[in-house]
C-alpha cells in the first residue's frame, strides 16, 4: 500500500514535470499565429483582414488595421509545410492596380528591443512581378498613412519579393543616427523564389543596443530540425537595425505595384517571433509525445489502482 501511494506520487509528479516541460517550451514565445478559422476567436474567411480582431493568436495587442481596400484577404486555404505547426487558413493579398498600394498592420506586445530574436513566416508567392513588391515588416512603428514602404520612422526589418524573384530583405540601416536614420537599405539573396511554391523564411537578429546588429536569414522549403540544421544563412546583414530608444512591435504587410508591369500576388501564414529557434518553428510531435506519456501514466495509474483493490 505505502509503496502503491509513493508510486502514484512519482507518477503525478512525473505528469506535472511533463506539463512543465511543454508549456516552458513555449514560455518565450513572443508573437505566433496560425490564422485559424471559424469566426470569434478566430479569423473569419473570405473576408478582409482589416478590420479583423482575432484572439486566437498568441502576442498580438488590438486588431488589424490599414488600408487592405479588398486586397488582403483571410482565406480558407492553409499554407501547409509538414512538420510545421500551421492550421486553419492563411493570409492572401492579391492584385491592385497600376501606382496603388496596399498595407496593413497590427501591434503586438510587448514590445522586443534586447536580446536574440527569432522570425518566421510562411510565403508563397503567387504572381511575381518586375515592378511590385509584396512584403512582411517586423518593425517598430505601422507605415504611416499616405507613406511610401521605405519610411524613415521604420526600425527593424522586412522580407518577401520586390521587383522580382529574388528573396529581398529591407532593413534599417542607421537607426541610432537621428540624422542619419531611414537610409533604409535593400538586400537581395541570389536564391530566386518560384510563382506557387511555399516558402518558409527564418530569421535571426541579434541585438547590440550600442551599434550594429547581425541578421541572418534562410529560405527553406522544409522544416530544418534544427538551429544547427538551418546550414549557413542566405542572406546576412551587419547594420543597426534597432536602436536602444526603439523596440519591434508591429507587423506590417505590404503590396505595391508600379506604373509599369503588373502586380504581384502573394499568400502569407504561421507568423512567428520568439527568443529561441523552437519558438518559430514548432514541431507537432513534442505534443504528441506528451500526450502519449499522459496516457501511459494514466494507464499505469489504472493498473496500480487495480492491484491495490486486488491486495
Ligand atoms: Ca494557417
Ligand atoms: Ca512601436
Ligand atoms: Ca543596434
Amino acid at each position: 500500500m505505502r509503496i502503491s501511494k509513493s508510486f502514484r506520487s512519482a507518477a503525478f509528479l512525473a505528469a506535472a514535470t511533463t506539463i512543465l516541460i511543454s508549456s516552458g517550451a513555449q514560455a518565450s514565445v513572443v508573437l505566433s499565429d496560425q490564422i485559424l478559422l471559424g469566426g470569434s476567436p478566430n479569423y473569419t474567411a473570405d473576408t478582409n483582414l482589416f478590420p479583423q480582431n482575432p484572439t486566437s493568436g498568441t502576442g498580438w495587442s488590438g486588431g488589424w488595421t490599414g488600408n487592405n481596400a479588398s486586397s488582403i484577404k483571410v482565406k480558407t486555404e492553409n499554407l501547409s509545410m509538414p512538420g510545421l505547426e500551421n492550421g486553419g487558413g492563411s493570409i492572401g493579398i492579391t492584385a491592385i492596380s497600376a501606382n496603388e498600394t496596399r498595407k496593413d498592420n497590427r501591434s503586438f506586445t510587448p514590445a522586443v528591443g534586447q536580446g536574440t530574436l527569432w522570425f518566421s513566416s510562411l510565403f508563397r508567392p503567387d504572381i511575381i512581378q518586375p515592378d511590385s513588391q509584396t512584403m512582411i515588416g517586423f518593425q517598430s512603428d505601422a507605415i504611416a498613412s499616405g507613406a511610401p514602404w521605405v519610411d524613415a520612422s521604420l526600425q527593424g526589418f522586412a522580407w518577401g519579393t520586390m521587383n522580382g524573384n529574388n528573396l529581398t530583405v529591407q532593413y534599417q540601416t542607421n537607426a541610432a543616427n537621428s540624422a542619419t536614420a531611414g537610409a533604409l537599405s535593400t538586400s537581395a539573396s541570389a536564391m530566386s523564389l518560384t510563382a506557387g511554391v511555399t516558402y518558409l523564411l527564418v530569421g535571426k537578429l541579434d541585438i547590440n543596443s550600442s551599434g550594429a546588429d547581425t541578421l541572418s536569414i534562410w529560405i527553406t522549403t522544409s522544416v530544418p530540425g534544427s538551429e544547427v540544421l538551418l546550414g549557413a544563412a542566405n542572406i546576412s546583414i551587419n547594420s543597426d537595425i534597432l536602436n536602444t530608444s526603439a523596440d519591434l512591435d508591429v507587423v506590417n504587410l505590404w503590396l505595391s505595384r508600379g506604373a509599369t508591369g503588373n502586380s504581384n500576388a502573394a499568400t502569407m501564414d504561421a507568423l512567428r517571433i520568439g527568443t529561441t529557434f523552437a519558438d518559430i518553428a514548432p514541431v507537432p510531435e513534442p505534443k504528441t509525445l506528451a500526450l502519449f506519456a499522459a496516457g501511459g501514466l494514466v494507464f499505469l495509474a489504472a493498473r496500480l489502482r487495480r492491484k491495490e483493490n486486488c491486495s
